[in-house]
């Protein structure tokens, strides 16, 4: 059961920030999918979902990486896109200092361009080095860079925090990087 959820998650993270089209599925402007066509076309791929197993993929997943409407009836996902969807974020200070977590050979790129949102549209920052640690192992050897939010906040840069709590800013320009 528990492989047939994170198999289900990944699929939909799959569908819902990335490849919709992978499965003929259409999004709105604001990334949401129709839930009943979402499962229709799941199981059109030979799976056999069903809203009770959305419901728990997106009530237990470890990052809330999903989202309904209020009457259920439209799902996407909450952050992490590399299709170009308007998630009507709200601008919002963030705290002095964020961290990235990235892999060690990232890390000379970095400090010459800064950071870029390379597939995604934004950087995504974590308030906790803990999971900046954790987001950078999936890449690699782990490192953590102390971004000066503080520094950045006061030369005009827009920070959003996303409803599953990731920190999002356009790019991290070097000199505010520290690693
Ligand atoms: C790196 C997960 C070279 C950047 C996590 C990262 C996160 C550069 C990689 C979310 C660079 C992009 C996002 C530069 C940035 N030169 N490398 N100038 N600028 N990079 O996966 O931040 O599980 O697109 O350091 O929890 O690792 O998907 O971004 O290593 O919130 O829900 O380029 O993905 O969430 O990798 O992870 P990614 P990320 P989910």
């Amino acid at each position: 059961m528990q492989q047939q959820l994170k198999h289900i998650s990944k699929f939909m993270s799959l569908i819902l920030r990335h490849k919709p089209e992978t499965i003929g599925l259409s999004l709105d402007e604001n990334g949401w999918a129709n839930v009943a066509e979402l499962i229709s076309k799941i199981n059109e791929q030979g799976n056999n979902v069903n809203i009770d197993i959305i419901n728990t993929v997106v009530d237990t997943n470890d990052k809330k990486r999903f989202a309904f409407n209020e009457d259920k009836t439209m799902i996407r996902a909450n952050q992490g896109h590399s299709i170009d969807v308007e998630l009507n974020l709200k601008p919002i200070t963030p705290p002095d200092i964020l961290y990235h977590g990235t892999a060690e050979r990232f890390v000379g790129s970095i400090l010459k361009e800064g950071l870029t949102k390379q597939q995604r549209q934004h950087v995504h920052l974590s308030l906790l080095q803990e999971t900046a640690k954790a987001v950078g192992s999936r890449h690699g050897k782990p490192v953590i860079l102390s971004i000066n939010t503080k520094a950045m906040t006061e030369a005009g840069f827009i920070f959003y925090l996303s409803d599953n709590g990731v920190w999002l800013v356009n790019s991290v320009p070097v000199e505010y990087i520290t690693v």
